[in-house]
């Protein structure tokens, strides 16, 4: 069956589906999309109107938890653990990362310091969580990735972006096992070559574009440098 995913370039969301695709091994096709400016094909078969969209022969999937899971059970060997009570942990922890990723996006966007530092103690709360859940290295649950790791490798490759602006989004002494996993996370193979080669310079430019405190200091950075 043919797979096609439809993509914005800078989605974290879709990233994890394409992380997903990438780890299992499986052949894809990938079609990016303009979001300020969605075709009308796109607004026909997207039932919520977001990315990422998985096109499954005639089949449209959505939702990007949705997705990897499909995506795990149609293409074995699983990256989900065998054991029941261990796999619904870890869709918990699935779930945790969209959690994450709605703070991740209040740490970037936040318009003045106190909102940054507002919002960078909220995260940092979610860090709390994950340091007691990780339980392996170097991935979540030890030496294999699975598909909590693609959930949280999206997060980790945006986070690290921002933290070559403001190193404390990153607290090795009160999160080491976190800053361990992200170190693991971001190098992974599979997380580095799902996103287009320019990422880094594109998400730059949508961050350069924002009125946020995180913004203004890149952009300082950047005169600084010339
Ligand atoms: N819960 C969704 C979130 C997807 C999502 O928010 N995608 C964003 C791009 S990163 C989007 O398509 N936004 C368009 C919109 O909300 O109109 C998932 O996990 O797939």
């Amino acid at each position: 069956m043919s797979l096609k995913l439809i993509s914005y370039k800078l989605c974290p969301y879709v990233h994890k589906a394409a992380v997903a695709l990438r780890a299992k091994g499986i052949p894809y096709d990938i079609a990016y999309i303009d979001l300020r400016r969605p075709p009308d094909w796109f607004r026909r078969i997207s039932p919520l109107g977001k990315v990422p969209l998985l096109l499954v022969g005639d089949d449209v999937l959505f939702e990007s938890t949705a997705i990897i899971e499909y995506l795990d059970e149609a293409h074995p060997p699983r990256l989900h653990p065998d054991d029941l009570i261990l796999r619904a942990k870890h869709r918990a922890w699935i779930l945790f990362a969209d959690a994450c990723l709605r703070d991740y996006y209040r740490v970037a966007l936040r318009e003045d310091e106190a909102g940054f530092e507002e919002a960078l103690a909220r995260l940092h709360g979610d860090f709390d969580q994950i340091e007691s859940a990780v339980t392996g290295e170097p991935f979540f649950a030890g030496p294999e990735f699975s598909l909590v790791d693609a959930a949280y490798g999206p997060l980790f490759f945006q986070l690290d972006i921002l933290a070559g602006i403001h190193p404390a989004i990153f607290d090795p002494e009160r999160h080491p096992r976190v800053v361990r996993w992200k170190e693991a996370l971001v190098a992974h193979p599979a997380v580095r070559a799902s996103v287009v080669p320019d990422f880094r310079e594109l998400y730059l430019d949508w961050l350069s574009m924002k009125d946020s405190y995180l913004a203004q200091l890149w952009l300082e950075g950047e005169d600084g440098d010339e």
